[in-house]
């Protein structure tokens, strides 16, 4: 479908999907700037971590950029950008959790686990929302992506993470739970997206049609990188107040 270009430049009217995208852009880059320039306000063994929260949204900031472009020019979703951006992020994500546990023993081959767990979770999800987004067979790569979904859960809230984080001090432990629940709670919004919104998701059922999936998953985004970011940030700041005192 082609849209006129008075169908797409009025973003501010009714055109939410754009609305969403120009919106992302922004609050990513103004949360890039802040780790940014917070990272030499931040104690030393915490300063890689929130360099990485920057990176994040950094990443997506750039994405979002292009995505906003990609989509008011054609009028689709721009779901090729959207895994790139994610299969970037994503696993940049897993760093933040082998690099608040490190000081607790954890070794690199944890960070591979969650790295190649994530990567699987995101390029199965790709075949079913982009390759092959038919009844028959987007509901199959939705479910062999979730099991990897479910594995990252399994590591951060029971397995190898959850245990050393229980072992780093009170403070890791604390953000380790909170992240913890951004992956239980705010990673989910994806999957309920992706069940919503393709054909077969839901055996068949799609509740959401066109582009409003992008701005479910916009959404989780703004939740996701900016939020996780600043609990990682928020664990430097007690570390540093607890030197201070
Ligand atoms: C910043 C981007 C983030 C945190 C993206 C996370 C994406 C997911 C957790 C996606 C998960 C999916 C499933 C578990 C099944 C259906 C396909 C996906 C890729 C939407």
């Amino acid at each position: 479908m082609k849209l006129t270009l008075l169908e797409i430049l009025p973003i501010a009217n009714n055109n939410y999907v754009a609305f969403t995208f120009f919106i992302g852009c922004m609050a990513m880059m103004a949360a890039s700037v802040f780790f940014f320039f917070e990272v030499s306000n931040t104690a030393k063994k915490w300063r890689t971590s929130v360099l990485v929260s920057g990176l994040i949204t950094f990443i997506a900031a750039v994405h979002y950029y292009y995505m906003r472009d990609y989509n008011l020019a054609t009028g689709q979703s721009p779901t090729f950008f959207r895994y790139v951006d994610w299969l970037l992020t994503v696993p940049l994500m897993c760093v933040e959790f082998y690099l608040i546990t490190k000081k607790a023993g954890a070794k690199i081959g944890l960070l591979w686990k969650l790295i190649a767990a994530s990567v699987f979770m995101l390029v199965t999800g790709y075949i079913g929302e982009a390759i092959y987004p038919t009844e028959k067979q987007s509901w199959i790569w939705g479910f062999v992506s979730g099991l990897a979904y479910f594995y990252i859960v399994y590591l951060i809230w029971f397995g190898e993470v959850a245990k050393l984080a229980a072992g780093a001090g009170a403070a890791v432990a604390k953000a380790n739970k909170t992240l913890a629940w951004f992956v239980l709670v705010g990673w989910a919004i994806y999957p309920i997206g992706y069940i919503a919104g393709t054909e077969g998701g839901l055996f068949g059922m799609r509740v959401l049609e066109g582009l409003s999936l992008d701005i479910v998953y916009n959404i989780g985004d703004a939740i996701n990188k900016i939020g996780f970011g600043l609990v990682i940030y928020a664990l430097a700041q007690t570390e540093k107040t607890e030197l201070a005192s």
